[in-house]
């Protein structure tokens, strides 16, 4: 895939480009289903709200080893519509992935993500310049009710505001205060909620503001975040690195792979 001229400025001006039902219902199947198998496994790239609970988020579907590889995951983030579109918006061919996570957002239970930049915690992991984008891909159908993402549009555009480690919800993270986000939200365009059928995808600079609440509906909704970084803007060693699967070390440049992957994969035992 190619983005258009029109769409790398929409990427420049709103710090995202949405693509509806980028994979296929039958992608969305293979991916779903290695969803359900890796989160039975005992890993600690499992994140679970509660012991034994539901995970909440898996990390490091992307690798040919470890736990919770996967080879539908591997194929993915390696398509050209992903790795591809990746490399455009960063305007560098040799990317790898800082970390994948799937979010399952749990039915009833699963809790929000306070307003933060992603490159507010990766710069703490020693990462100079916001050289970084996000792939997500909705795995599940996502709606106001079910807790679906929100991007504040042109948001990246002041650059990085000092974090703060909010500790108020299950995932604690680095976010942004309330009232820095009072002040930003007045000043642009309100929120865009990220909703659309499973499949759809959209690209996200690591200085969009984004958010997303409490998942009220009887569903689990679940998504995929590939986030690549440019492997000259890999990462200087800081004090107390973050475990390899959330600050990955394999600083290798991604191969493109073919864009049946997925498919393919589906034939490739686990
Ligand atoms: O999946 C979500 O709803 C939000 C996740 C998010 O923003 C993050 O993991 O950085």
């Amino acid at each position: 895939m190619e983005l258009t001229t029109e769409q790398i400025s929409r990427y420049d001006r709103d710090g995202y480009v949405v693509f509806p039902e980028l994979f296929s219902t039958q992608e969305v199947a293979i991916l779903s289903g290695e969803v359900d198998r890796v989160s039975k496994i005992d890993s600690e790239c499992i994140f679970r709200e509660v012991e034994n609970g539901p995970a909440k988020t898996i990390f490091r579907m992307h690798e040919s080893d470890g736990a919770t590889a996967s080879p539908a995951f591997h194929a993915a983030c390696r398509t050209p519509r992903v790795l591809g579109a990746a490399r455009q918006v960063l305007g560098d061919n040799a990317l790898y992935m800082h970390h994948s996570k799937v979010n399952v957002k749990s039915a009833i239970q699963g809790s929000a993500w306070p307003w933060h930049q992603d490159f507010g915690a990766w710069n703490l992991d020693g990462i100079a310049a916001p050289n970084l984008t996000t792939m997500v891909v909705l795995l599940d159908d996502a709606t106001e009710f079910n807790g679906c993402l929100y991007l504040l549009p042109g948001s990246h555009r002041e650059g990085r505001h000092d974090p703060y480690f909010d500790e108020s919800t299950a995932y604690k993270l680095w976010a942004v205060g309330p009232s820095r986000m009072r002040d930003m939200i007045a000043r642009y365009p309100d929120p865009v909620p990220l909703t659309g059928k499973a499949g759809t995808a959209a690209i996200f600079h690591c200085n969009n503001l984004h958010a997303s609440g409490h998942n009220l509906s009887a569903q689990d909704r679940c998504q995929v975040y590939f986030c690549f970084n440019t492997v000259a803007n890999r990462p200087a060693d800081v004090e107390n690195p973050r475990p390899d699967y959330v600050r990955s070390q394999n600083w290798r440049p991604m191969q493109l792979g073919d864009d049946d992957g997925v498919l393919n994969s589906a034939s490739v035992p686990a």
